[in-house]
């Protein structure tokens, strides 16, 4: 008989070995749990990445995420917009759930969220970059985020709650503060980081070394770049975004200051504001540069329709200058992992908060549920999972991204979340659509004028209903991909079009959206 001593003795060495056990299995786990970069740029167009093959420009660092990886052709976001995309991506709940509609809206950033539930099961985490949703960030042991839109020169960042400016050029200073995140973070914890660039966001403006890139290059004017919208709602016509007639002379096109008044329209002093960021010897750079080209638009009073074109081209050049910072610094992000020995272990999501209008129907900015702004880029390479490039058409959401990267960690996803994980898809074992009807919900009415609507798409059809108009599109996007005719209402649709309505209205109920009231 052991006495009372040698027994407790015994407890505490078996509790001790049971304890150290506990502890390898789980350093084991954590050690092979994968790193994760979520990497999002504000406002990339699918058609600004060489991978999709529209032509435009290269972008050989994010390709190379495609070369071994999946490309998605059919992602798409819930609400095309800044704020509410950020906040889709951090709950996996829809703008009506998580609470974050519109860009006026402010993040309850006490609810859960994709970072929190990494964060509590042992990532070391952090956001860097833009953020928009204006209460600090939670969940992360790291941020240092743009306050609002952020600045391309010398901008500010809050870090950890202190504000500082930085000098600087913002593509670079974001992959600067990832870097050196990276290199300081609790290295015996897998990391989980938001990397989110502020480019190409208006008004895009480029860094120096690309100042003179697509110089002598003129991009194709897309076929609808005059749309007139006469075959659409009323809502087509009241948007404020076409490039000819809502594109302001300083702030967007980067003429000179010394327009006559007539010319200049809106938005000049927050231009002044922002120019006044550069440093003397930037501004002489930048005037430098656009100097002789400004020259030669004065000297040939252009008007109507080349007037237009003219304005679109110096749009997609700034557009696509800033675009190429975006490339270079993944590419610098990528070197690093692999430096690092990190490559291996690091799955990579590149993806856009929204697309973009790169001039098709005459816009720029997102906001819609046609094509080029509902859907986003989205490119995931997963070492060891996704080793060859693979082009998917399957249709998966926004709303789908916690659910994939809690998946990609070996977590539960929390039976509140709306979407789905699409680790099998990525995995090689799930074929055809994720979802087969995407829901959409787009709220913010105010700058560039875009009307209230909710829709569904469906792998053909897109419905879309702008509520306080009661004003209805249908779309066969397989006869009209740019959606140019409105079908609505013609017999030969009819079946189709009460069919996508009943579907509308069981994924607002599915969904949970109250608003608004939709009458069949
Ligand atoms: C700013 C821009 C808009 C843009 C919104 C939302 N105007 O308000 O053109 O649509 O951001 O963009 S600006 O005069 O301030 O440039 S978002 O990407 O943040 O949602
Ligand atoms: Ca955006």
């Amino acid at each position: 008989m052991m006495n009372k001593h040698t027994q407790v003795i015994r407890i505490i060495m078996i509790a001790t070995l049971q304890l150290f056990a506990l502890r390898n299995t789980f350093s084991q786990a954590t050690a092979q749990r994968p790193n994760i970069i979520y990497m999002m740029s504000d406002d990339h167009a699918y058609q600004a990445i060489s991978a999709y093959g529209y032509g435009l420009n290269q972008t050989p660092n994010i390709d190379k995420l495609a070369e071994q990886g999946v490309l998605f052709k059919r992602a798409y976001v819930t609400n095309s917009i800044c704020g509410p995309s950020r906040a889709v991506m951090l709950t996996g709940k829809f703008s009506h759930v998580n609470g974050f509609t519109d860009n006026h809206s402010t993040f309850d950033g006490n609810q859960q969220t994709v970072a929190k539930l990494l964060h509590n099961s042992g990532y070391t985490t952090a956001v860097i970059g833009k953020w928009h949703l204006v209460s600090d960030p939670q969940g992360f042991d790291y941020w240092n985020v743009h306050p609002g839109q952020g600045d391309y020169y010398n901008p500010d960042f809050i870090e950890n709650g202190i504000r500082k400016r930085v000098e600087g050029y913002s593509t670079n200073l974001v992959t600067d503060f990832a870097i050196k995140w990276l290199d300081q973070r609790d290295k015996s914890k897998p990391f989980f980081l938001i990397y989110q660039q502020k480019a190409p966001h208006r008004n895009w403006m480029p860094e120096p070394k690309y100042y003179h890139l697509f110089d002598s290059v003129q991009f194709p004017v897309p076929a609808n770049f005059f749309d007139d919208y006469s075959t659409r709602t009323s809502a087509a016509r009241e948007q404020e975004m076409e490039i000819a007639r809502h594109m302001t002379d300083t702030y967007d096109l980067k003429l000179a200051f010394d327009l006559p008044k007539e010319s200049q329209r809106g938005l000049n002093s927050l231009w002044t504001s922002i120019y006044n960021r550069l440093t003397p010897e930037e501004k002489q750079k930048w005037e430098e540069a656009y100097k002789p080209s400004n020259d030669a638009f004065y000297k040939a009073h252009l008007s109507g329709k080349e007037l237009a074109i003219w304005k679109y081209q110096r749009y997609m050049k700034d557009y696509m200058r800033c675009v190429q910072s975006v490339d270079d610094n993944v590419g610098r992000l990528m070197d690093y992992l692999k430096a690092n020995g990190l490559d291996k272990n690091t799955i990579i999501i590149y993806t856009s908060d929204q697309g973009f209008f790169l001039g098709e129907h005459g816009w720029f900015d997102k906001r819609w549920m046609y094509e080029e702004s509902f859907r986003t880029p989205l490119i995931v390479k997963w070492p060891g999972v996704t080793n060859k490039k693979v082009v998917t058409e399957s249709m998966v959401q926004n709303v789908d991204f916690a659910e994939t990267i809690l998946e990609m960690a070996g977590l539960p996803i929390p039976t509140d979340m709306q979407g789905k994980s699409f680790v099998p898809l990525l995995k090689g074992k799930q074929k055809g659509n994720v979802h087969d009807a995407l829901y959409y919900h787009f709220y913010e009415n105010q700058e560039h004028k875009v009307a209230k609507h909710i829709g569904i798409r469906t792998d053909r059809y897109k419905l879309i209903c702008f509520y306080e108009k009661n004003e209805w599109e249908l779309y066969d996007l397989q006869k009209d991909k740019s959606e140019m005719h409105n079908v609505y209402n013609d017999p030969a649709y009819g079946k189709v079009q009460a069919e996508m309505k009943q579907k509308l209205l069981e994924l607002k109920k599915q969904y949970k959206d109250p608003v608004p009231e939709i009458i069949p």
